[in-house]
């Protein structure tokens, strides 16, 4: 029996590469849909001449793109075209947390902004820096790559962002030979074309990465709102502090959270975003939830 690990699902068939990077195209036996088992990219399995035969156990699943034992999502949002976005960032960075997976913030196409924007912009997210990796960085000039690459390096890495915020663009810098499709930005209002369809993860250098289809929105459908706050890893440091232990630092009195904005130091744009996510949560009907009896 080898191992390997999935790097591939199209329409069924799994390609598994091996410790020494051969590739075999394999189906999985079909006594995994009785098991209620679906092999998923990131998978490690056990494999015989034609088959999947066994799935290890995961560390973690990423859903939408469904990846597997993924140790880290690089979230990736455009200083410019589109916009950068801090509502967008904190919803991917809420969204990753929940999914127990290390976010690292990478802010792309830098090479849009003049000198004062970009001071602006590292400014803002100097708070980020004290609980998230931030790199900056452009395919154009290369800036920032060498950062990406040492931290990619022997990881499972994810590229999410939104749509035209340059994922694939990274992923072509970062192993030019892998090609992958980039669109131009395809209106006025500076939205990308979903160039990249399906989930594959490449191998680079001494690592993995994967290319998502760009989400245009995040759903937040199986969530709870007063779950937000374990996901805004700052936050939860902080409300030892807060005179309620369930504090949802929304309506509470003595919440440390609203002291700290109040004071400056969290910044007021994170914790709005913050009531921004937990009221949408709050919004969503119960019966869209599913896991809610
Ligand atoms: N100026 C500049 N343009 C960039 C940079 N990175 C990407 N672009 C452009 O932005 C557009 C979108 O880039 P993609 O890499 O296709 O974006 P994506 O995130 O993969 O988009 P989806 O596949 O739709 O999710 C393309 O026209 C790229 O040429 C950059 O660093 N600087
Ligand atoms: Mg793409
Ligand atoms: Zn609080």
């Amino acid at each position: 029996m080898k191992q390997g690990r999935i790097i591939k699902l199209v329409g069924g068939l799994y390609t598994v590469q091996d410790e020494s990077k051969q590739k075999y195209e394999l189906k999985p036996l079909g006594v995994f849909r009785h098991r209620n088992i679906s092999p998923k990219v990131g998978d490690i399995v056990d494999f015989d001449e034609n088959n999947i035969v066994e799935v290890h156990e995961r560390t973690n699943e990423l859903y939408r793109p469904t990846i597997a034992n993924v140790d880290q999502v690089l979230i990736i949002n455009s200083a410019k075209r589109p916009n950068f976005s801090f509502l967008l960032l904190d919803k991917f960075l809420a969204m990753v947390e929940a999914f127990t997976i290390k976010p690292i913030i990478i802010v792309s196409k830098i090479d849009l902004m003049d000198q004062i924007e970009l001071q602006d912009l590292k400014q803002k997210l100097e708070y980020y820096q004290q609980y998230f990796q931030v790199i900056f960085y452009s395919s154009k000039t290369k800036e920032g790559i060498d950062e990406i690459l040492e931290l990619t390096t022997n990881k499972v890495n994810v590229l999410a962002g939104q749509t035209g915020a340059g994922k694939s663009s990274l992923l072509n810098a970062i192993q030019p030979d892998l090609n992958l499709e980039t669109d131009e930005i395809s209106d006025a209002l500076g939205r990308g074309k979903h160039t990249t369809r399906h989930v594959e993860i490449f191998e680079f250098g001494h690592g993995y990465i994967a290319d998502t289809p760009g989400f245009s929105k995040l759903e937040f459908v199986d969530f709870k709102a007063d779950q937000i706050r374990y996901y805004y890893p700052d936050f939860f440091e902080k409300s030892t502090d807060c005179k309620f232990y369930e504090c949802t630092h929304t309506h509470e009195p003595g919440c440390e959270i609203k002291r700290q904005v109040q004071a400056g130091i969290i910044p007021e744009y994170r914790y709005d975003n913050y009531v921004f996510i937990y009221n949408e949560v709050l919004q969503i009907k119960p019966k869209y939830r599913r896991d809610e009896k």
